[in-house]
C-alpha cells in the first residue's frame, strides 16, 4: 500500500514513542524502522520530554496511561517550548476527557488501541510533512519580521521591551501653501530596535501583547516635549497620531495627561483605515476631547475601507488626504477629480486639506491646484529628530 504522505527528504526522520508497556513499542518500532523511520524509545514521559530537548525529533508517539506523567501532559510539557512538534496519541480506553484535552492542546491525532500499524505509519507520514510545513511557515514569516504564533511570545515581548527602550520622536514639517508657513509638525515615533522595523512593526507588537496602551502614553509624552521648548513661542501645531484604541484609554482624555495640558496647540490625527464603528461611544469621546481644546484630523482619508463613516462620526477640523491618493497625482486624472471633489467638500465645509507623501515637485504643484491648502512630505522635508526644521532652510521647496 502506497501513502499519500511518502516522506521525501534523503535524510531519515526521527520518531520517538513513548510507552511504559515494552512490548507495544517493540513491534511497532520495527515495523516503522523497516520503512525508513529512524526510531528511538523511551519508557516514560520524562525521558521522553529529555529526549525531545535534545532536538532532532521529527515526531512523537505516546501511550496515554502512563504512570507518574500522562501522554497528556508530556504533550504539554513538549508544548511549552516546541510549538510544532506533532504528537500522537495512542490510548487503549478512548475517553472524551482525554480526547478533548489532547485536542486542547494540539495533538496531531488521537488513535486507539489496537494500532493498526500501518495507520501509523500513515500517520506519522503525514505528520512529518506539516511538521515540516509548519516550520517552513514559521522561517518565512520571521524573515518577513512578522513573528509567528504564541511560542515566541516571550522573544517578542524582549523585542517590543527594546523598541520601547531606544524609542524617539520624528518630527516632520505641514506647510502652508497660503504664506509659506509652517502650520505644524507631524509626531512619528521611532525605534532603533532592529527586529522591529519601522513604526508599524512596533504597533503590531503592542497589538499582540496588549501594550498599546503603555505604548500610547510613552508616545504621547515624547511628541509633547517640543511644545515645552522649541515650539513653545511660536503659533504652529502639533500633529500626534492616535491608534483607534488610544480613543478608550483614560489617559488620553485626562486632564493632567502630557498633551492635555497643551491641548490648543494638538492635532489629534486618528486614522480612518480601521473602522472606528464597533467603538463605543466614539462621538461622546471625542467630543469630550474636543471641549479639552484637542482639534482633530482624519488621517489618511481614502485609504479606508468604510467608505465616509469615519469622517461623519468624528466630525474633524482637518483632513488628510491618504499618500495613495497623492502618488503621481500629476498623472492621474481620476486621483486628481478624488482631490479636487476632496477639498472642494472640505473648503465648504470649513475644513483644512493636509496633502502627505509628497515627493515630487509635479506632485507639489498638482496638489497646491487642486485647492490643498496644506503640504507634507520628503519633497519638503523629512521626518528628523530635533531640532524642528524651520521654514527658512525649506521655503525654495515650496516653488
Ligand atoms: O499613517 P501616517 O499618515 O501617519 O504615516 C505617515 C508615515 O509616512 C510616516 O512613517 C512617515 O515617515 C511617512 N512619510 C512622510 N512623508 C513621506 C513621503 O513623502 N513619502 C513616503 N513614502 N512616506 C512618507
Ligand atoms: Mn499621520
Amino acid at each position: 500500500m502506497t501513502s499519500e504522505f511518502p516522506p521525501t527528504s534523503a535524510e531519515p526522520s526521527t520518531v520517538l514513542l513513548v510507552d511504559d508497556e515494552p512490548v507495544f513499542v517493540r513491534s511497532l518500532a520495527r515495523y516503522l524502522g523497516e520503512r525508513k523511520y529512524r526510531v528511538e524509545t523511551r519508557g516514560s514521559a520524562a525521558d521522553a520530554v529529555a529526549r525531545v530537548r535534545e532536538g532532532g525529533v521529527q515526531v512523537v508517539v505516546s501511550d496515554i496511561s502512563m504512570p507518574r506523567m500522562t501522554g497528556v501532559e508530556l504533550l504539554r510539557a513538549i508544548r511549552e517550548h516546541e510549538p510544532d512538534l506533532p504528537v500522537v496519541l495512542v490510548t487503549g480506553l478512548p475517553a472524551v476527557e482525554s480526547a478533548a484535552e489532547a485536542v486542547e492542546y494540539g495533538a496531531f491525532k488521537y488513535i486507539v488501541k489496537p494500532v493498526d500499524p500501518e495507520i501509523l505509519r500513515q500517520t506519522v507520514d503525514q505528520a512529518v510533512h506539516v511538521y515540516r510545513l509548519a516550520r517552513a511557515k514559521r522561517e518565512a514569516l520571521e524573515l518577513l519580521g512578522t513573528a509567528g504564533g504564541a511560542s515566541d511570545r516571550a522573544g517578542l515581548e524582549a523585542c517590543f521591551e527594546r523598541a520601547l527602550a531606544s524609542l524617539w520622536m520624528a518630527f516632520q514639517p505641514i506647510l502652508r501653501v497660503s504664506d509659506k508657513s509652517v502650520f505644524g509638525y507631524e509626531a512619528l515615533m521611532r525605534s532603533d530596535e532592529p527586529a522591529l522595523p519601522g513604526p508599524g512593526a512596533v504597533i503590531y507588537a503592542a497589538e499582540r501583547l496588549g501594550q498599546l496602551g503603555r505604548l500610547g502614553r510613552i508616545t504621547r509624552e515624547r511628541a509633547a516635549s517640543p511644545l515645552m521648548d522649541s515650539m513653545a513661542d511660536d503659533p504652529s501645531l502639533l500633529f500626534v497620531n492616535l491608534h483607534p484604541q488610544d480613543l478608550v484609554d483614560p489617559d488620553v482624555a485626562a486632564r493632567d495627561s502630557a498633551l492635555a495640558k497643551v491641548a490648543h496647540r494638538v492635532v489629534l490625527e486618528i486614522t480612518e483605515r480601521a473602522s472606528l464603528e464597533s467603538m463605543d461611544n466614539v462621538r461622546a469621546r471625542i467630543s469630550h476631547l474636543r471641549e479639552l481644546g484637542f482639534r482633530i484630523a482624519v488621517d489618511d482619508l481614502g485609504a479606508g475601507y468604510a467608505g465616509l463613516s469615519s469622517f461623519a462620526l468624528l466630525e474633524p477640523d482637518i483632513v488628510k488626504l491618504d499618500m495613495t491618493l497623492v502618488r503621481d497625482v500629476d498623472r492621474s486624472s481620476v486621483k486628481q477629480k478624488l482631490v479636487a471633489s476632496m477639498t472642494s467638500l472640505c473648503k465648504d465645509m470649513g475644513l483644512l486639506t493636509v496633502a502627505e507623501g509628497v515627493e515630487t515637485q509635479a506632485e507639489r504643484d498638482a496638489l497646491i491646484h487642486l485647492g490643498c491648502d496644506l503640504l507634507q512630505g520628503f519633497y519638503f522635508a523629512r521626518p528628523s529628530r530635533p531640532p524642528l526644521i524651520d521654514i527658512g532652510s525649506i521655503r525654495d521647496t515650496l516653488g
